[in-house]
């Protein structure tokens, strides 16, 4: 892996893929859809795309429920389809990195069937958790673990055995200390690169390994006391993923041994862990010159719109960098959590930023935006490598009052209603605006209902409009790419010369030639007189005195003086 790899200050766009654009007609988007719209993402002024699970599968997680790791789900099209994407991504100048999902597979996958059709007991067996259950007959679960989605995260069969899955009952969890198990996974590592892969998202990459015995879990029994869970008080993103279950040391072992997969293949290939993992230094063991190259950084996400926080987050997140010597990530927004633009439109954007919202309260959808754009300018402003959201380049906000007869989430049916699940933020993209569905499909069929307010955000209701959503992501790229910010190095500013006092709720810093002030706060901040604005993610004014000033949550980039 060389200095001047290229994830080092990538931006990486996620194409969530039944939700991105839709060739075929039948709602659901799929990859030659992805295909035709390549050109919008090299326009935008990424480097990467990544791409959810499009591979073979019965769809009971949206794909993350892989049944055959090598081949492509007819709903999204064929291998000769993804072949073809990537080609075109690769001309447009685009790496491309998939999904991989080795922590669980779908119950329709060969091995799980083969374990289903085979005996307690039996070799078939061996390669997921499958174990006999507590009391007198065995109809008590193996032990205490809750799934991720809700309820127990075991299920019985008709012999008497129970299986392990942390999340939904169709999909159970592979024993990582089965051989088979470990040379599969490198062997599907090696048929994505061999097309030609840019790189992996390692899907719940701190899950794999479990404690030796599958112990019962305090915090978990705290919960179902309805006790404040005693393992999880100082959790900052509250993703629940905690316990024996996760971030064992034991997973580290598979890291080292993909690194040593992907420096067999040219072009620094990487690996990205999505690791819901705490303290920061926790985090940092994954991303090691031997392990993986980068991991999300979910604490920034999880900062909420507090100066404060930001700084503290942002500050940690490259005291982790200096350890490992790598760069850090920065992300907002991802399929699984509530869109920051409405994130950040709630009384409590640090509510349980990892999507599976509780809450009703509907956001206040201009300040959601509002802040959402400058959030992502401070985080465009910073050193690293930064992920983006499909969708969140047009200020798309969730959709908030989805009917329940359209949610498709798991966790929606496994908490009986309780947690709202992920489908807000999964709806299909609105491209042109005058059009049934907004373009997304030639038939105008969407597989979410799209809220009937969304022309607004469509990509031809913006394309060439000044201070547009999309226009602002347009040009903040082209200014962190002309400007290098993304290798840059990041300086706190105490003050500006012929600025106000920043006071605590502004966010300031000094990255290269650019200086980047964020006011999270409510008081206007009057700029130097001779300010040259590089970005703003509103159109700045200026007072009586003719001085620019940065209102409330606003962003703005400037050129630092000498
Ligand atoms: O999510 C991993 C995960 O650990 C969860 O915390 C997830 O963020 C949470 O359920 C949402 O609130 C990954 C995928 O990103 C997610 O879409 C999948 O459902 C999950 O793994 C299982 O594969």
């Amino acid at each position: 892996t060389s200095d001047a790899a290229w994830w080092r200050d990538a931006v990486i766009y996620q194409v969530y893929p039944r939700s991105f654009a839709d060739a075929s007609g039948d709602g659901i988007g799929d990859l030659p859809g992805v295909t035709s719209r390549l050109d919008h993402l090299a326009d935008l002024g990424v480097d990467a795309v990544w791409l959810s699970p499009f591979y073979r599968s019965p769809q009971a997680d949206a794909g993350y429920d892989v049944a055959d790791y090598r081949d492509v789900d007819p709903l999204f099209g064929t291998l000769a389809d993804f072949d073809a994407l990537l080609t075109r991504a690769h001309g447009l100048g685009l790496r491309v990195m998939v999904d991989l999902v080795p922590n669980h597979t779908s119950d329709e996958h060969v091995w799980f069937q083969q374990a289903l059709a085979a005996a307690p007991g039996s070799p078939e067996r061996a390669r997921y958790h499958f174990r006999p259950g507590r009391g007198a007959d065995g109809s008590e679960p193996p032990n205490n673990w809750q799934s991720i989605f809700g309820g127990p995260a075991w299920t019985r069969l008709p012999d008497g055995e129970w299986y392990l899955h942390l999340f939904d009952s169709r999909q159970p969890d592979l024993d990582w200390d089965h051989p088979e198990v470990r040379a599969e996974f490198e062997d599907v590592l090696r048929f994505w690169l061999d097309r030609g892969v840019d790189g992996f998202r390692v899907d719940v990459a701190h899950g794999m390994v479990k404690a030796p015995g599958l112990p019962d879990w305090a915090g978990h029994v705290s919960m179902i006391e309805g006790a404040e869970p005693v393992d999880r008080a100082d959790e900052v993103t509250g993703s629940g993923n905690q316990g024996p279950m996760f971030d064992q040391d034991g997973v580290h072992e598979i890291y080292r041994a993909w690194n040593r997969v992907l420096a067999q293949y040219d072009g620094d290939r990487a690996l990205v862990a999505e690791a819901w993992v705490e303290p920061l230094s926790r985090l940092a063991r994954y991303v090691r010159a031997d392990e993986a190259q980068q991991a999300f950084n979910f604490a920034f996400l999880a900062a909420g719109w507090d100066a404060a926080a930001i700084r503290s987050v942002v500050e940690a997140s490259y005291t982790v960098n200096d350890a490992v010597g790598a760069p850090t990530t920065w992300v907002l927004s991802n399929h699984d959590v509530v869109r920051h633009a409405s994130r950040f439109g709630l009384s409590d954007p640090t509510a349980r930023p990892n999507g599976i919202a509780r809450t009703d309260e509907q956001p206040d959808v201009e300040l959601g935006l509002r802040r959402a754009r400058a959030a992502t300018l401070l985080m465009l402003g910073l050193p690293g490598s930064a992920y983006l959201y499909q969708g969140e380049e047009l200020g798309l906000p969730d959709h908030t009052s989805l009917e329940d007869e359209y949610r498709q989430d798991p966790a929606f049916f496994r908490t009986g209603g309780l947690e709202r699940g992920r489908d807000g933020c999964r709806v299909p993209l609105p491209w042109s605006a005058g059009e049934p569905g907004h373009g997304f499909s030639p038939t105008g069929v969407t597989w979410l209902p799209q809220p009937a307010a969304w022309a607004r955000y469509a990509v031809d209701a913006q394309r060439g409009i000044p201070g547009s959503t999309l226009e602002t992501y347009r040009a903040a790229l082209r200014t962190r790419r002309a400007e290098a910010l993304g290798s840059g190095g990041l300086e706190w500013l105490a003050e500006l010369d012929g600025a106000d006092a920043f006071g605590p709720d502004v966010v300031a810093f000094r990255n290269r030639d650019v200086v980047v002030l964020g006011n999270l706060g409510d008081r206007l901040l009057v700029l130097p007189a001779d300010a040259a604005v590089l970005g703003a993610s509103v159109e700045l004014e200026r007072d009586a005195a003719g001085a620019l000033v940065l209102p409330a949550d606003t962003t703005v980039w400037l050129r630092a003086q000498a």
